[in-house]
């Protein structure tokens, strides 16, 4: 029988989106199987038997199980090497991978904060926690230094080109406009503007 790739979906999961991002960029058909994260589907038997940590992604493909977003991309990346999306060397590989880590860190720590407080609480009737917010969006702040920084006057993260390390910050940057969050460094924002008109990036919603 054929194999088909399961992606284990929610559609506005920014996590979810880095994996279809890679799946788009490699050209690879799938099948989503949706888990409504909203009606606990993510706890149930059968999900947990998959990811046991009870989260979304998670992605089977010819026999093999993987969740956590950042190892389905090097998993999708390893398996599918066309076209790469790591370099080859070692040294930017590792560079690569820190620039990952810095995104499922303090950058997804700030965003995941601040949609806590603007975005969930008031779906649940409550209000934001402005020393939350307000601290969030320094933390946040650094991040942009930071990136600002790392990016110097290269279009991408890595001087490379566009890599696995470029994905985790765009994804994460759909839901500026929804948390109100303006970049404050031009070469970022040009950089994020560039990443979001990627057609793997508008292919993966
Ligand atoms: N480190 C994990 C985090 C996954 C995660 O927290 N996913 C969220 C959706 S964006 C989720 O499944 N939340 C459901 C829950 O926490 O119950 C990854 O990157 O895959």
């Amino acid at each position: 029988m054929p194999n088909t790739i399961k992606l284990y979906d929610f559609p506005m999961s920014p996590r979810v989106r880095k994996v279809r991002i890679v799946l788009a960029e490699k050209g690879l058909a799938y099948e989503k199987v949706n888990i409504d994260i909203t009606k606990g589907e993510q706890n149930t038997p059968d999900y947990l038997a998959i990811n046991p940590y009870g989260k979304v992604p998670a992605l089977q493909d010819n026999g093999t199980t993987v969740y956590e977003s950042t190892i389905i991309m090097e998993y999708l990346n390893d398996t599918y090497p066309n076209p790469p999306l790591l370099p080859s060397a070692p040294g930017q590989r590792a560079r690569a991978r820190v620039l990952m880590h810095y995104a499922d860190n303090p950058y997804e720590g700030a965003i995941a904060r601040l949609a806590g407080e603007l975005i969930f609480k008031p779906m649940q009737g409550g209000s934001p926690d402005e020393a939350v917010v307000s601290q969030a969006t320094t933390d946040l702040r650094a991040c942009f230094d930071k990136l600002d920084q790392e990016l110097g006057e290269q279009d991408y993260l890595l001087a490379s080109g566009f890599s696995l390390a470029d994905i985790p910050y765009v994804s994460w940057s759909l839901l500026f406009p929804l948390l109100k969050v303006a970049v404050p460094h031009p070469r970022v924002e040009a950089w994020l503007t560039r990443l979001q008109e990627r057609p793997s990036v508008q292919a993966a919603g």
